[in-house]
């Protein structure tokens, strides 16, 4: 048994969810051939036919039922976070968390909770590209003992409107146009833009959308966010509001747009494929589940309404409680059967935790399950296997299309004495879902409180805590986005609107999209700082990364297989790029595979690149022009680099010599502060792997920010 069949097996033993799913689970090797009615079919290559040469006949059957069931194998894409990537995992929590919540999975800290993830983007259909400039969806469904509970939450803490009323309008607005289906998977356009002008309760969601956050390099690299204010429960009865995190363990870190783009042509499936090798390589994403609790005493002590979605509650005035840690462990069998058709829901919920009356939510659970019944074609989608909860169901309800249990006996109604009114409504003590009981009154109005007015202090605030190469990125995105509108008007609005947020952030977009400086850029009242809001400020590490390695005949064996080796021991994944693929020799004759060529990959896909030494390979290398792009390109990225001995000279040869020097007094600065790691004495070969190390995990060295321009890549 291979490691992977292995660590299979072991998730399926261990994950309670997975034993149900066995049940399910077919597999279809060394068996002969039936129709779906189970008779053995002779031949499949040819339809029967009246004659060689002659019409196919009604009577084939086996013909008639693969054509059928090709025909109809098609079910609606979801109305949004069409293109998504769902695995299996484990919940477990720290330590029990009584005092806040009764529910009985945060309880028990040896209790290994199974959860089905699906990560997604939003705007694009199912076949769009996964590294597009879009919020990414991060939903979870948790299969507990009391029944199935879904945190269907996002990469970025708000949302872009406060009433669900209007998100028909907000999707209409971002998806292609409906005249010509332009342009996909993109934001960039003048109906979207049009929208938000018109709409200024997206200032603080625009912000999060044109920042880092909206171009993950993982998905095991983005936070999660429940957005709305939910309520835990104690077994006392006692509420308070509280907020769910997702903290990755990888910290968060993102691509920079240039490359997010020639990703999407490269290799459109470049977050699942991560995901996907990840896994199948035991590195397990974990994620930390936070909480951020408010007393129900303390609802009005903030200046922003704590139900409005439009708005964090930030980090340094309501700290996040870390109370357990998710582990992603297993791919799914069926892209098909698991990940299109689990159908998630904020109203899945178990006791302990109920809803607030953020006007967001409170739309939210009309529409999940109502979108199930035409994406899933009817009301029994909970019986697909990977929507089954663990916990038994009883009730009255009955048929519909594809019903698959068979409910035994003549009564489905109650109250009844035919089965002694069973299934019976459980008590609170037997763990009965209570609605938590709010005093609620008022008006029948169609109406916002003023408390959700302030579009703008927020976004200011989310400005004021960019580093200043974040701010860069924002301002780019702005050019891009904004860029690519047609209408004049809608721009200068556009302007207009942000001056509200910072007037140097609307006088750089302005400069860059044709548009009018404002007329009086505002110097914004707010000056605050939210730290935790920044990646600058994320968790840096270098497992799991990848560095390419630029090869050819000729190498030295020696230093690549020590670098190699080191890279190993800190989880850095390595793989040989070269002109072509097949085996390459070295100097001493050892023979190294290639991975990858020039054609099959680029610099893109990975975090880093190493050139280690051997005077012919680098002389061919010399000489090539994908690899001289392929340094320039991963330089332009703010990636690090790293040469050995005569791999110095690659580098010497690339646009980094002119460009990175100029302005650097010696090559040791260029060296320390760029994140260029480089030696031309092999026996200090310990002292480069440990720098190159430190460099990876930094991600990237913004500091070559001001660089990329004059890079020819
Ligand atoms: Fe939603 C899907 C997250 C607002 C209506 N939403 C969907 C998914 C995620 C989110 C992650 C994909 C689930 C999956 O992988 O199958 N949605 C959010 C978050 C929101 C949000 C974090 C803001 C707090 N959504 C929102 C509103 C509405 C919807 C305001 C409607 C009133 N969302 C839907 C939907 C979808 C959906 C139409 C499409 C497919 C599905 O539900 O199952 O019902």
């Amino acid at each position: 048994m291979d490691k992977n069949q292995q660590q299979k097996e072991n998730f399926i033993h261990e994950n309670s969810k997975n034993k149900d799913l066995e049940s399910y689970r077919a597999d279809h090797g060394e068996e002969l051939l039936t129709t779906n009615q189970g008779v053995r079919v002779s031949h499949t290559d040819d339809s029967l036919k009246a004659g060689n040469r002659g019409p196919t006949l009604m009577e084939d059957f086996h013909f008639r039922e693969k054509l059928t069931h090709f025909d109809h194998e098609r079910i609606p894409e979801r109305v949004v976070h069409a293109r998504g990537f769902g695995v299996h995992g484990y919940f477990q929590v720290y330590e029990p968390i009584t005092e806040y919540t009764k529910a009985k999975f945060l309880q028990d800290p040896s209790v290994k909770t199974p959860v089905f993830v699906r990560f997604s983007t939003v705007v694009g259909s199912r076949g769009s590209a996964d590294t597009v400039r879009d919020v990414r969806g991060f939903a979870t469904k948790f299969y507990t003992e009391e029944g199935n509970y879904d945190l269907v939450a996002n990469n970025i803490p708000v949302f872009f409107i406060q009433d669900a009323i209007k998100f028909p309008d907000v999707v209409h607005a971002i998806k292609p146009e409906p005249h010509n289906e332009i342009p996909q998977a993109s934001a960039a356009h003048d109906t979207f833009w049009d929208f938000v002008v018109n709409t200024p309760e997206t200032a603080h969601m625009i912000m999060w959308l044109l920042s880092d956050r909206a171009i993950p390099r993982s998905f095991r690299m983005m936070e999660g966010f429940g957005v709305n204010t939910f309520r835990f429960v104690n077994q006392q009865g006692k509420a308070r509001f509280v907020k769910f995190h997702w903290k990755p363990l990888l910290g968060v870190h993102s691509l920079v747009w240039d490359e997010a783009q020639k990703l999407a042509g490269k290799d459109p499936d470049y977050h699942r494929r991560d995901l996907w090798e990840a896994i199948n390589m035991g590195e397990y994403p974990e994620y930390e589940l936070g909480v951020q609790m408010i007393e129900e005493e303390e609802e009005f002590n903030f200046n922003f309404d704590i139900l409005d979605p439009t708005k964090i509650w930030p980090e340094e005035i309501v700290p996040v409680k870390r109370i357990g840690k998710m582990t992603l462990d297993g791919n799914v069998d069926n892209f098909f059967a698991e990940t299109e058709q689990v159908a998630f829901h904020p109203g899945h919920v178990v006791p302990g935790i109920d809803f607030s009356n953020d006007p967001l939510l409170q739309g939210r659970l009309f529409s999940y399950l109502d979108t199930q019944l035409i994406r899933l074609g009817g009301p029994n989608f909970h019986e697909i296997a990977i929507n089954r909860p663990i916990a038994p169901i009883h009730n009255n309800q009955r048929d519909g299309y594809h019903r698959m249990t068979i409910d035994c006996g003549s009564v489905s109604y109650s109250p009844n004495s035919l089965q002694a009114n069973a299934p019976m409504p459980a008590s609170e003590a037997e763990n009965g879902y209570v609605h938590y009981q709010e005093k609620v009154e008022g008006q029948k109005v169609r109406q916002r409180n003023e408390s959700f007015n302030d579009h703008f202090s927020q976004a200011t605030l989310f400005w004021n805590s960019m580093s200043s190469t974040e701010k860069q990125h924002i301002v780019e995105a702005f050019h891009f986005e904004v860029g690519s509108v047609m209408d004049k008007e809608i721009k200068q609005r556009v302007v207009d609107m942000f001056n509200n947020v910072d007037g140097q952030l609307a006088v750089q977009i302005a400069a860059g999209i044709g548009a009018m400086p404002p007329k009086a850029p505002m110097i914004p009242t707010v000056t605050n700082q939210s730290p935790a809001v920044s990646q600058e400020n994320t968790i840096k590490d270098a497992r799991s990364r990848k560095v390419a390695i630029l090869l050819e005949n000729g190498f030295n064996h020696t230093e690549i297989s020590q670098v190699m080796e080191s890279l190993a021991g800190a989880g850095v994944q390595t793989e040989i790029i070269s002109k072509n693929l097949g085996m390459l020799t070295s100097v001493e004759g050892q023979q190294l595979e290639v991975g990858k060529n020039y054609v099959t990959t680029g610099s893109i896909k990975y975090d880093g690149l190493y050139i280690p030494g051997g005077q012919q390979s680098v002389s061919t290398l010399t000489m090539q022009g994908e690899a001289l792009h392929f340094i320039n390109e991963t330089f332009k990225h703010a990636k690090t680099i790293g040469a050995t001995s005569e791999g110095v000279d690659l580098l010497m040869a690339s646009a980094i010599q002119g460009v990175a020097m100029a302005g650097a007094d010696t090559q040791d600065q260029l060296m320390s502060e760029m994140g260029v790691v480089t030696i031309r004495n092999a026996s200090d070969i310990n002292t480069f792997t440990q720098e190159f190390i430190n460099a990876i995990a930094q991600h990237r060295h913004w500091i070559r920010q001001n660089k990329k321009q004059m890079i020819p890549a």
